[in-house]
């Protein structure tokens, strides 16, 4: 055997045995390197008579090119191995938050959303759901809203198209639309939801949360609403009596109107809800106004009732001591384990909500 074969041979031994860049490496300056097997055999050209000379580099030549594509080959594989090693072992779950995920917290929206649920399936209400994408017809029209109504502006409302046939909802209030088209009076029930208005500073957020309520019976009035409301306000802050007040409102969907503002005081820097000679506005409701009832087909000969409107968000930071509003959507995972709530306690108001 010359000694270019056996150099052929023991590089073809080891190139298998080649792993990682490091053998990879190893086996190159073994061959290739300032004193390698390869370049020692070059350096032995000058000595040679012509003749042999020549035939030795072809061959010299011919192995080094074998030798170097067989390297190459190798390298490639193992670029190869790495990567899909890589893709293995750092598979990404796109289903995960874009933070870090430790142990899952209920959102205090969705705590409060829960909780006034609870309050109102005590007393025959039951909860209704629907698209965050309306018809002009369901949000506007239906309500009662006047064509020329600065709430339907381009500059408040979110629209979807052009002809502003299709808009984001800015209440929960069509879904109470979709239920008296739908079926048939009694209705008694409560509206939470995603809605949206183009609007956005320290206390507004373009995406709120709203949770509206409807009770269309016989002989409903405006008594029944404020011992609704009372029950409610009670209920939700866990308080044993609420100073509560009725001012005089408009909205285009009831009549007559009003917003209700709760007493509250603050004692030792912090707010306590139901007693005090401060006020604070919760809500907005009334009578559902007839032409409303007359949209959807009810007849108000027969049927009447009472509406209300309640921002979450706001309420879900009175009762929780939370203070800024944009927290709520940055989905910080320090922020809501620190504010948000174990997934095992569902609230019930026999047990105490909050407790
Ligand atoms: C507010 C005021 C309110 C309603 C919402 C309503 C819904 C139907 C018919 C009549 Cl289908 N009314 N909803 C009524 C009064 C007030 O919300 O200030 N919300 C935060």
């Amino acid at each position: 055997m010359s000694d270019l074969d056996k150099i052929s041979s023991v590089f073809n031994a080891k190139i298998d045995s080649v792993k990682t860049k490091d053998d990879l490496q190893n086996i190159k300056t073994e061959f290739f390197g300032k004193n390698g097997q390869i370049t020692l055999q070059f350096k032995t050209l000058g000595s040679l008579d012509p003749e042999k000379r020549k035939k030795f580099a072809y061959n010299l030549n011919k192995i080094k090119e074998d030798l170097t594509s067989q390297l190459e080959q190798k390298n490639i594989e193992i670029e190869t191995s790495e990567i899909n090693e890589k893709l293995k072992n750092e598979k990404v779950d796109v289903t995960l938050p874009f933070r870090p995920y430790r142990q899952g917290k209920i959102h205090p929206v969705s705590q409060v959303i829960d909780e006034i649920s609870s309050i109102f399936s005590e007393i025959g209400f039951s909860v209704a759901e629907g698209p965050d994408v309306e018809t002009e017809y369901n949000n506007f029209t239906a309500l009662n809203t006047p064509e020329d109504h600065p709430a339907r502006d381009m500059h408040d409302t979110f629209y979807l198209e052009e002809n502003k046939k299709l808009l984001l909802r800015t209440h929960t209030s069509p879904v109470q639309i979709r239920t008296m088209i739908s079926s048939k009076p009694p209705y008694k029930i409560i509206v939470p939801g995603r809605t949206y208005r183009c609007d956005s500073d320290q206390t507004h957020a373009p995406m709120f949360h709203q949770l509206e309520g409807l009770h269309i019976d016989k002989g409903i009035t405006m008594g029944h609403l404020k011992g609704c409301l009372d029950y409610f306000i009670k209920e939700f802050f866990e308080v044993k009596n609420v100073k509560m007040r009725f001012r005089p409102s408009h909205f285009p969907f009831t009549e007559p109107s009003a917003e209700v503002d709760i007493g509250y005081k603050i004692e030792k820097g912090k707010i306590v809800i139901g007693d005090g000679d401060k006020w604070l506005e919760v809500l907005g409701c009334g009578m559902v106004h007839p032409n409303v009832l007359r949209n959807v087909r009810v007849d108000t000969k027969k049927y009447q009732g009472f509406a209300f409107g309640i921002g979450i968000d706001r309420l879900a930071m009175l009762k929780y001591g939370i203070n800024d509003l944009r927290a709520f959507f940055e989905a910080d995972y320090r922020w809501l384990s620190h504010f948000g709530f174990d997934p095992l306690d569902v609230p019930t108001n026999y047990r105490g909500l909050s407790k």
